[in-house]
């Protein structure tokens, strides 16, 4: 009965007005990390994945990078990390982070290691916001590392993690791949009721130190923060920001960003899959002070960041990623030659039948997408065909095209959870025109 009305209240909510919360409604999505990246005029958000109907955390095994200019309209970039990238992991892709040092990005995450069962805190890296990011190994220095954040404060990079009841901080060594012993410190007894998720954000020169905790009256966790004049601490305790609310998850979990001059809390909830489930989804509300540079305890909203009627996401999965991204390059290559070409890479050389690329696409709950692919054929058409879930239901011509240029296909229907979206060689009819495919696009359809 519970559950009914829950689901009622959170039509409700949905219905008319503005919603743009949550915030990614095409995919569920955990434990948001928001960023601006220097020379980037985009708000980026890293996510932990659920998987639609899991209702736990332990199937977890992904991440995904979201960024946008208006927080309105956002891209998925897709999976940007798994757990079969991971050599020394077997499970748990719990929470995560992301940082920008000395000129690299950097996915900050943990998993449990093989064999052993604890969790480590994985390092990884790549030469672009959206990745993909190739695992470097895990932080030495960090016995089990849950829910780590990496702080970057005046160049010197800060380590901190927490769990079950416990949190600890420590500087990084220059490479990031350990701490260093003399600077550990144990948070712990500063940060009352704290359970997991440490985040650390700068306000007017102090250090606020935000963290999902357990009160005596256990579960749910809500959202407590604590203040220092130095990143290591002391840190004072302030009080509760995000109390108990309607559709909430189990576990709260989140950070704090400053994009074009609003604070932001990204967290989450369970609002996307009907209140009462681990399944869960990104929630976004500013962020205030009052006089005294206290936080001022958020209500999550349904408006969130705008005044839009509701947010709309496209999946923006490049070809080129392939077996990274949870896909596949089949007697494929990347290539960048084609005339007028000025991204990281497309996929070309379908020379034989089945040559093929496939692109993976996650989604929560089956539903119709525009579907978009950025392709060139500079000598003629060519004849490919485009499986999504092995299941071609519709002709898919690339006509002569010299310079890269979007066709738009309609709409394709995507199953819940994991789609493969492959484009490959017909085998029984030649081309005219080698193909080559940049990425394609999956636009979510809103109706009015
Ligand atoms: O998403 C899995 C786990 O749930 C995170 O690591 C915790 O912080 C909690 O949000």
């Amino acid at each position: 009965m519970k559950k009914f009305f829950v689901l009622l209240l959170l039509s409700f909510m949905m219905l008319g007005g503005y919603a743009q919360n949550p915030v990614f409604t095409h995919v569920f999505t955990a434990d948001p990390s928001p960023h601006v990246w220097p020379n980037d005029d985009r708000l980026w958000v890293y996510t932990s994945h659920d998987e639609p109907g899991s209702n736990n955390h332990y199937g977890m095994t992904g991440y995904h990078a979201f960024s946008t200019t208006d927080m309105v309209n956002w891209t998925d970039h897709g999976r940007i990390l798994h757990l079969e990238n991971v050599e020394w992991a077997e499970s748990h892709a719990w929470a995560i982070d992301a940082a920008y040092y000395r000129g690299k990005y950097y996915l900050i995450y943990c998993m449990k290691e093989v064999g052993i069962g604890l969790f480590r805190t994985g390092i990884a890296r790549s030469d672009n916001p959206e990745g993909p990011f190739t695992d470097l190994g895990y932080v030495k220095g960090v016995e089990f590392g849950q829910d780590p954040a990496l702080f970057i404060d005046n160049g010197i990079p800060y380590l901190f993690w927490g769990h079950d009841r416990k949190c600890f901080a420590a500087e990084l060594n220059d490479d990031l791949m350990s701490i260093k012993p003399e600077t550990y410190i144990d948070l712990t007894s500063q940060l009352t009721h704290v359970f997991e998720g440490p985040w650390v954000h700068k306000h007017k020169g102090k250090y606020y130190l935000t963290y999902p905790g357990l009160t005596p009256r256990r579960w749910p966790e809500k959202m407590f923060y604590a203040v220092a004049d130095k990143p290591l601490g002391p840190y004072e305790f302030k009080g509760c920001f995000i109390d108990d609310f309607e559709g909430q998850s189990g576990t709260n979990h989140g950070g704090v960003v400053t994009y074009k001059g609003k604070d932001i809390m990204f967290y989450h909830s369970a609002w996307l899959s009907g209140g009462l489930s681990e399944t869960r989804c990104v929630m976004a509300d500013y962020l205030h002070y009052d006089k005294d540079e206290n936080i001022i305890p958020i209500v999550p909203s349904k408006e969130g960041l705008g005044n839009a009627k509701c947010t709309k996401t496209t999946l923006q999965l490049e070809a080129e990623n392939g077996f990274a991204a949870g896909g596949e390059l089949y007697n494929v290559i990347v290539d960048t030659w084609i005339k007028g070409y000025s991204g990281k890479g497309y996929v070309t050389n379908f020379d034989n039948p089945y040559d093929h690329v496939s692109i993976l696409a996650q989604v929560a709950k089956p539903a119709k997408y525009r579907f978009i692919v950025s392709y060139a054929s500079p000598d003629g058409d060519s004849n490919h065909d485009v499986l999504i879930n092995s299941y071609q239901y519709k002709e898919f011509a690339f006509p002569q095209s010299k310079t890269f240029r979007e066709i738009d296909f309609g709409t394709v229907e995507l199953k819940a959870g994991d789609n493969l979206i492959r484009i490959l060689k017909k085998n029984w009819k030649p081309s005219t025109g080698q193909l080559a495919i940049d990425y394609i696009k999956l636009e979510q359809i809103i109706e009015d």
